[in-house]
């Protein structure tokens, strides 16, 4: 087949992302993403959702996106979790079931875009320091949503529930975004109150102290290390869910390895395990969006 231009490349990128499975798919420049509000404000927090930013050590601060050198499109691919599916979301000790299904599909899409096109692309992982790259910018810059009031993307036809992969491309696909679109704006922030520890009581960041005026929240009014103390519950309350005893539940809940040891030896239904850690999700649950 011919060259296809970048619009044609992002057209049909689109259309074969959707035929494998994925909810919504966009694509956004590499060049305009290195830009962007996380990429910029994470070398001045760091990594680290345990402390806060301002107590951070030296050796978590700094840390930078490494993109392959050729890199220059992201396809973003975006997969419902709706209300009536919890189980998606569900860590289970290697994975959620989602996310599984968000890796085949860009597995699959990265094969296609070879064969098809001659494209060589690359699969980054889920986490920043293992060279995962910002996903809810990356939606953002695609078009397929905004970041709410929530800290999360929001998308007209899913609302916030939704999960998020990419690959990246060494050709050019036309980028899908951003676009103008605020559902917020005038919402009474049902996501906000929902809050069951208060992560969005505070301003955690200011604008002037951290040099940018695009923060978590939009207006840094999400803070990480508090909401972080909610998922370290949920932790512990899936251990004391499949330990025999407290003092099991203890221990398995004291490093996330033993606990995943055993939530993997559990038995599976269809492949998949039955019970894993139910991370909280009020603040997407609670927004109207999408519903
Ligand atoms: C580390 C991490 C966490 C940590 C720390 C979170 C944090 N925000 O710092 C913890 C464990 C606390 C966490 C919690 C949750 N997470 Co989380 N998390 C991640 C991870 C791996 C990296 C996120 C990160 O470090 N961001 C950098 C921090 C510093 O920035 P930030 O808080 O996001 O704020 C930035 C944006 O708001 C942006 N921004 C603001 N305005 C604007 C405007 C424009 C135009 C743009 C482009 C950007 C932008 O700039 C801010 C920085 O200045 C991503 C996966 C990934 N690889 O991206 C998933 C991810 C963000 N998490 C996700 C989810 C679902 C959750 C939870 C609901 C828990 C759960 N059930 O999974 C909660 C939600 C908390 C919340 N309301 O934000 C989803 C979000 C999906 C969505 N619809 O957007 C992601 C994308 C993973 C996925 N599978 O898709 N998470
Ligand atoms: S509930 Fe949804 S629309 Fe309303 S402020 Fe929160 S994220 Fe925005
Ligand atoms: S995920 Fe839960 S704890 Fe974290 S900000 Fe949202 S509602 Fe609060």
């Amino acid at each position: 087949m011919s060259t296809p231009s970048p619009s044609e490349l992002a057209d049909r990128i689109v259309e074969k992302a959707r035929s494998l499975g994925a909810s919504v798919v966009g694509v956004a420049d590499i060049e305009a993403l290195k830009a962007s509000p996380s990429h910029r404000i994470y070398p001045k927090i760091g990594m680290d959702p345990e402390v806060p930013w301002q107590d951070a050590p030296e050796e978590a601060l700094h840390h930078e996106v490494e993109w392959p050198a050729d890199a220059v499109s992201a396809v973003v691919t975006g997969v419902e979790h709706p209300t009536s599916r919890p189980e998606l979301d569900w860590y289970d000790g290697k994975g959620t079931p989602g996310n599984r299904i968000l890796i085949r599909i860009t597995k699959e899409l990265s094969a296609w875009l070879g064969a098809a096109f001659s494209v060589k692309s690359y699969r980054p992982p889920y986490f920043i320091e293992s060279t995962g790259i910002f996903l809810k910018d990356s939606a953002v810059l695609a078009g397929l949503g905004c970041i709410g009031k929530n800290n999360m993307v929001v998308t007209p036809e899913y609302g916030p529930r939704i999960r998020w992969r990419a690959l990246l491309l060494d050709r050019t696909a036309k980028a899908t975004g951003p676009v103008d679109y605020d559902p917020c704006d005038g919402c009474p922030q049902p996501c906000r109150r929902a809050c069951p520890v208060k992560a969005f009581d505070h301003a955690a960041y200011d604008a002037p102290t951290i040099g940018q005026a695009q923060l978590p929240a939009t207006d840094g009014t999400y803070d990480r290390v508090t909401c972080n103390t909610k998922m370290s519950l949920d932790v512990d309350e899936a251990a004391r869910a499949i330990a025999a005893s407290d003092e099991e539940g203890e221990a398995l809940a004291s490093t996330m390895n033993a606990f995943e040891e055993v939530v993997l030896a559990l038995p599976t239904a269809g492949g998949e395990a039955q019970y894993g850690v139910k991370y909280c999700r009020m603040c997407e649950l609670s927004c109207p969006v999408g519903r």
